[in-house]
């Protein structure tokens, strides 16, 4: 009995770490409901302790306490990795999606210098893994004289209405956004769809659908300037052509930087956007410190545009309806 007690203390301090905007320190965050608890996908994680040789998840029920799911994929698991001859290798950004039962973890590697960066791909039965790699890169970057893509911040939408995946990618230097279809193995790309630029796009694109408008979010400036902020365009389909809407994200007087998003919705139908942002007043550039997870509410005018997204603090931060508090114990 003493071993269950204390097991379950253990269990109680490792998910205590209440904290309501930021949740945690972290960025990129890629969200999403599973069966009733968010679970949100990171570059990084609570307490710095989940660095760029590895992808982790945290879940909750509440969006006050977070539960470690553990680490889902290191660097060494993934065998192509050194294949570039690079020195250095480091993995963010990663995109979650779930098809017939399987879980797909899409991930950067960079840098882009002095080799591309690459897309991959890793296989799960479950959202905690554990997940295995695909065996090979699924998009590589480039640099030519004749430009460059770099190969990041994948993120993948199945569309509700035609089932097809597509994955959308690039960011950064070269700022493109590239999308492709995905064969319905999730793995391998059935063909690239061309797609015009939105307006204002830097990276960190994300795609969610409402009432037969598809909108296309995404990250404009320089991941650590005051200018980092989340515009969208929308769209009659996921590959556009797109009607640029403006920035719905932006510093303000307490938070700095606020990009690389998603867009969930909750059990009850409210639609919620994860993020990451930087605890900060404005500043000179480059902002200082770890960027911080955070979640806030996203409202929809009448005529389906998206309202400024209002930054929280503490407790006025969303949460959801308590439910019985599982405790673990060991048998
Ligand atoms: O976290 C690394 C980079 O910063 C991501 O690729 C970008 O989206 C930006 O958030």
């Amino acid at each position: 009995m003493k071993i269950r007690l204390l097991a379950a203390l253990g269990f109680a301090l490792a998910t205590a770490a209440v904290a309501r905007n930021p949740e945690f320190q972290g960025a990129d965050p890629h969200a999403m409901f599973i069966d009733g608890e968010l679970w949100v996908f990171p570059t990084g994680g609570p307490g710095g302790s989940w660095v760029a040789d590895r992808f982790g998840a945290f879940s909750s029920r509440d969006l006050k306490t977070w539960r470690p799911r553990g680490e889902i994929l290191r660097r060494d698991q993934i065998a192509w990795i050194g294949d570039d001859g690079a020195k250095d290798h480091f993995l963010w950004a990663p995109g979650v999606a779930t098809r017939d039962g399987r879980w797909y973890l899409y991930y950067s590697v960079g840098p882009q210098n002095p080799t591309p960066s690459r897309i991959g791909v890793a296989v799960a039965d479950h959202p905690q893994g554990p997940y295995r790699d695909s065996g090979k890169p699924l998009v590589t970057g480039f640099k030519t004289t004749d430009g460059e893509f770099e190969a990041i911040d994948p993120m993948v939408f199945v569309d509700p209405r035609s089932n097809k995946a597509y994955l959308y990618a690039g960011g950064s230097a070269g700022a493109k956004l590239r999308v492709w279809e995905l064969n319905p193995d999730m793995v391998s790309l059935a063909r690239e769809v061309p797609v015009d630029q939105p307006p204002e796009f830097t990276e960190g694109a994300f795609m969610h659908e409402r009432g037969g408008t598809y909108y296309l979010s995404y990250s404009h400036g320089h991941w650590n300037r005051p200018d980092y902020s989340v515009h969208y365009a929308t769209s009659l389909s996921p590959i556009g052509p797109w009607t640029y809407r403006g920035a719905i994200l932006t510093s303000d007087a307490r938070h700095q930087g606020p990009g690389h998003h998603s867009f969930v919705t909750t059990p009850k139908g409210e639609t919620l956007i994860v993020y990451h942002r930087w605890e900060q007043r404005a500043g000179p550039a480059p902002l200082k410190g770890e960027r911080q997870v955070a979640i806030d509410r996203v409202r929809y005018a009448a005529d389906g545009t998206i309202r400024p997204i209002v930054m929280t603090d503490g407790a006025a931060a969303p949460t959801l309806p308590a439910k019985a508090v599982q405790v673990q114990t060991v048998h």
